[in-house]
This record gives C-alpha cells, sequence and structure tokens, in this order.
C-alpha cells in the first residue's frame, strides 16, 4: 500500500520563497485546482493520500517534499535551508511517527527534501543553497541504518537536485536529467534521457510504481519519455512552478510496509 502525503495550498502561497524565479502572479484558484488535480492522480495510482494539517500561513508549506526523506524503515526529517520553512516540519514528523522510526536532522545541518535522489540502494543528496555537508552527513548516518549510501553532488544552477534530475526506472537504473543543470556522467551505471532542450524545467517528474507523472506543460519531454517505453500521466502544473515547485515538491511518496532491500541493487 502506498501513503502518499500532501498539504493544502496556503493563500500565502504569493509571499513563497524564489531563487531562480522571478516573482509573478500565482492564480490561488488555479493552484488549488492543480493540486486537487495532482492529488486525484496520485489516487488513480493506487495512493493513499493522506493531508498534513493546514498551514495557511506558511507560504511553502505545499510543498511537503522538502520536510522529510522516507527510507526503509527510517524516516530523515529535514531541516529547510529557508528559514521560512522551518515550521513545516513537526506536522510531517507526527505523521510520519506511525509508519517509521523518526530522525531528526539537527543544527547546524540543513537539508531539503528536493535534494535528495533515490535510485535502487543509492542516493545521491545534493549539495546546494538549501542543503549543507552537514546535513548531508545526517543523512548518511541515518540511511546507513537501512544499508544505503549517500553521494553528495553539487547543485549550482538550481534550486534543488531534483530540479534538474529525477528517478525513472529503479529495477533498470534510470535517470530524467536536465544536463545543462548537472551532468549525465554523476549517475554512473545508469540509463540517461535528457530532456527536451527547449522544457529546461521538465526533468522533475515523479514516479509512482512504473508510471511517470509529468507537468501537463513539458510534452515534447513527455512524448520522449513516451518513445523510450516509459508510461506517463500528465497533471497541469504551471501555477506552481511560479513558486519554483515541480511535480515531487507536492507530495512524499512512500510504501507502508516497504519489502527489505526493496529495488535491484545498483549496477557499479
Ligand atoms: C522554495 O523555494 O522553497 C519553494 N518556493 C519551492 C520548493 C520546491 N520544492 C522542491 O523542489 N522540492
Amino acid at each position: 500500500m502506498l501513503i502518499a502525503l500532501t498539504r493544502a495550498v496556503p493563500p500565502s502561497i504569493f509571499t513563497c520563497e524564489l531563487t531562480h524565479l522571478e516573482r509573478v502572479p500565482i492564480d490561488f484558484a488555479r493552484a488549488v485546482q492543480e493540486h486537487d488535480g495532482y492529488e486525484r492522480a496520485l489516487e488513480a495510482l493506487g495512493c493513499r493520500v493522506e493531508r498534513l494539517p493546514d498551514l495557511p500561513d506558511l507560504p511553502d508549506s505545499v510543498f511537503v517534499e522538502d520536510t522529510a526523506i522516507v527510507l526503509d524503515t527510517v524516516a530523515v526529517i529535514a531541516r529547510p535551508g529557508a528559514e521560512s520553512r522551518r515550521g513545516e516540519t513537526p506536522t510531517t514528523a507526527d505523521a510520519l511517527k506511525r509508519y517509521r522510526d523518526v530522525l531528526f536532522v539537527t543544527e547546524p545541518g540543513v537539508l531539503d527534501g528536493g535534494d535528495v535522489l533515490r535510485i535502487g540502494r543509492r542516493i545521491y543528496a545534493g549539495l546546494s543553497t538549501r542543503t549543507s555537508k552537514e546535513g548531508i552527513g545526517q543523512l548518511r548516518d541515518a540511511a546507513a541504518r537501512d544499508d544505503l549510501s549517500v553521494t553528495g553532488v553539487r547543485v549550482g544552477k538550481c534550486l534543488h537536485l531534483k530540479s534538474a534530475v529525477t528517478t525513472i526506472d529503479h529495477q533498470r537504473p534510470t535517470v530524467l536529467v536536465n544536463p545543462d543543470w548537472i551532468d549525465p556522467a554523476t549517475f554512473e551505471g545508469c540509463d540517461v534521457v535528457e530532456v527536451d532542450p527547449a522544457e529546461p524545467q521538465a526533468a522533475n517528474v515523479l514516479l509512482v510504481g512504473s508510471t511517470i507523472v509529468c507537468a501537463a506543460e513539458f510534452p515534447a519531454t513527455r512524448r520522449r519519455l513516451e518513445e523510450h517505453g516509459f508510461r506517463t500521466m500528465p497533471v497541469a502544473a504551471g501555477e506552481l512552478a511560479k513558486a519554483e515547485g515541480g511535480l515531487t515538491c507536492g507530495s512524499i511518496v512512500f510504501e507502508i510496509d516497504p519489502a527489505p532491500h526493496k529495488g535491484a541493487p545498483y549496477r557499479d
């Protein structure tokens, strides 16, 4: 059984953090509509959607991915790099206590879930404006409990590691990459599909089971995925993209009871 943690779009979203984007008006009603569509897509793919408590005054609180990393037996509660986001984590921790042993990233470490990419038994962690060496070190210690390795990767041209690369197959390790933002050679032993060059923000997709949830705004990259034999599901995501959020950011998807050592071993 898959769980997808989500949270409502807060009415304060127009004051969200922005790093690489200029602020443009966000249509709140449309953002809510898109988010509903995203939750329906998760349900259609077999997830039980559990909404975390609303946090109307925390502008980025819809982007729950950044607040925790769920591993096989352990959940690591993040310490977001943006101070304005630190109040988001306690409610995520409360929800995850029911499913995993909960560990916390502690000061001075900072870590955003958007910087954590899992491929089979390997984790890549982005060293970014939101995630520090100390934060990655704490993640490494926690991941060792589940026998997962953690490799640090420098991220400079986009907000998070997963803005530039996401996993689209764990069994035959494959990533979708924007090669201008991250060197595909970083993911040694993985097959690589590149985004369409006209769609630099298209690398952030959400793999649920064997279906790839893609932003409807990036049809050329979606076509590429289909041509490579992947099953895709488009959802409208243009409004939340104005808040620098992609497809992975809106949920934390995990199995209630993962089989030990699920996923093929990484091919070195
Ligand atoms: C932020 O800057 O924190 C939000 N405006 C966007 C967070 C997107 N989250 C993600 O990529 N995991």
